[in-house]
């Protein structure tokens, strides 16, 4: 058995165990009420599943297995000659719930480099597909094509128990992990590149690989952006639309590469995942009205109160759970303010992070005014020069992969059971309300 696997039955194990004599003892206990407010708008705040890889405060933002970003750049084992985290560490952080050491990360990379091949009939279904299919429709494909490979589907086939199921499900998830950044490539350059493929470079890691598979093996930069952009992007607490479509789907105990394309489909919502590629979209439409690539702050704000005039949301702003700025937005900016310096479109990004606040703010509805993860990462890519922005949301795809696979393998150790919550209708809601 790898170390890895190893390492998780017996932390796996431990838990199960804990969490049986929990359950059975507390049961009955309330640990939340339900609000009608709650049922009508998008169950806000329930809580209602378990999610170990990551949590989420409405403050401080996002902390992995207890750890803020800041501090992840300080743990998690890097690359010789690069600041930025390995995003192999956070995937061992949080599966195992502890700080790798640099061998066991380089470990991990060259198992994914090993375990990276991807079945050709998934290149023949995307080289099928009509011109103009959007990269996440191709991604979410590519990945259901791969479940022909499924460890998970094959042993429940062939009568696998219930204890076996974290072993096929880790197995699922680590293949997924490794030919991920291969697909995404692929897709890429068959798009924009006339279908120029590059074989992978395998002296490097995991994201130094897949900037190099994308075509940008010799900017250092570059590759320093992709290990900090999987890793900042990768888990978000489990209530997340596309973390919570993949848990929903694999308690249904469907393998991992349907939940995972699953948790694609939700993720390419323009209000979820896909909002990477409406910034920058909406941010060169902007340019494009006021004439000029500097605008001023007033001529920005009159810009975001059209959008707002035209009953569209600003893009990047606002989330479901924060109420300050995003720390993943933080990241990026301070990226951007170290590695980039000046950028025409960084610029408008921090002039926006001046304007939309106040103008979100004085309208009085909307909970959180601040920018999101998705506020940033569309500028500093198009400074490398990577302007296709309907590929934006295959990347944020490739880093979300690492903690909702993670959890998945970690739904299927504990036993956790299909998922079936009430619905309600308006009949029975307002019974209910009656007889309060
Ligand atoms: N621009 C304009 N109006 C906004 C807004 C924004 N950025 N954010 C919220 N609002 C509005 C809502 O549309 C809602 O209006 P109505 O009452 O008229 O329907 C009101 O303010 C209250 O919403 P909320 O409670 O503050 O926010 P929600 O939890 O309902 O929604 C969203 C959270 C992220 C969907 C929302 O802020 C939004 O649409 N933002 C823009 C899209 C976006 O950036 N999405 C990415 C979010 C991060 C993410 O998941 N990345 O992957």
């Amino acid at each position: 058995m790898d170390p890895l696997k190893k390492l998780f039955q017996e932390k796996s194990t431990t838990l199960k165990a804990e969490l049986k004599a929990f359950s059975k003892e507390h049961r009955n206990t309330k640990i939340d009420e339900v609000t009608l407010g709650q049922t009508l708008g998008g169950m806000r705040g329930v809580k209602s599943m378990l999610w170990e890889t990551s949590k989420l405060d409405p403050i401080e933002g996002i902390r992995f297995r207890g750890y803020s970003i800041p501090e992840l750049k300080e743990i998690l084992p890097t690359r010789e000659g690069c600041k930025e985290p390995l995003p192999e560490g956070l995937f061992w952080l949080m599966l195992v719930d502890e700080v790798p050491t640099k061998e066991q990360v380089d470990w991990l990379s060259d198992e994914w480099e090993r375990r990276s091949d991807v079945p050709s009939h998934v290149f023949d279904l995307l080289e099928t597909l009509p011109e103009g299919t959007h990269p996440m429709t191709q991604f979410v494909l590519a990945i259901s094509a791969m479940q022909t490979d499924s460890v998970f589907a094959k042993k429940y086939f062939d009568g696998m128990g219930k204890n076996d199921y974290w072993d096929a499900t880790y197995e699922d998830t680590m293949n997924l992990l490794a030919r991920l950044p291969k697909v995404a490539a692929y897709i890429y350059r068959k798009i924009w590149k006339d279908g120029d493929h590059l074989s992978p470079d395998n002296s490097l890691d995991w994201a130094g690989n897949f900037a190099h598979m994308l075509g940008y093996g010799d900017d250092a930069d570059f590759k320093s952006l992709m290990r900090l952009y999987l890793t900042i992007h990768a888990d978000h607490e489990g209530g997340n639309a596309s973390a919570h479509t993949g848990h929903l789907v694999n308690s249904t105990l469907a393998d991992v590469y349907l939940s995972y394309a699953a948790s694609m489909t939700s993720l390419a919502g323009p209000l979820h995942g896909l909002a990477n590629q409406e910034v920058i979209k909406w941010i060169i439409e902007m340019t494009e009205k006021i004439g000029t690539k500097t605008p001023t702050n007033d001529q920005i704000a009159a810009y975001v109160q059209a959008t707002l005039d035209a009953k569209k949301v600003i893009p990047g702003y606002g989330h479901a759970v924060l109420r300050k700025p995003d720390p993943r937005f933080t990241a990026q900016r301070l990226y951007a303010k170290e590695y980039i310096k000046d950028s025409t479109y960084c610029n408008i990004v921090w002039q926006l992070f001046e304007v939309v606040p106040p103008i979100l703010e004085g309208l009085g509805k909307v909970k959180n005014p601040w920018p999101n993860v998705d506020a940033h990462s569309g500028a500093i890519l198009m400074h490398y020069g990577m302007d296709q922005y309907s590929f934006y949301t295959v990347l944020f795809g490739v880093s979300r992969a690492l903690g909702v696979c993670a959890s998945l393998c970690w739904s299927r150790a504990l036993g956790m059971p299909l998922e079936r919550p009430k619905s309600m209708t308006y009949e029975s809601l307002k019974e209910i309300i009656n007889a309060s």
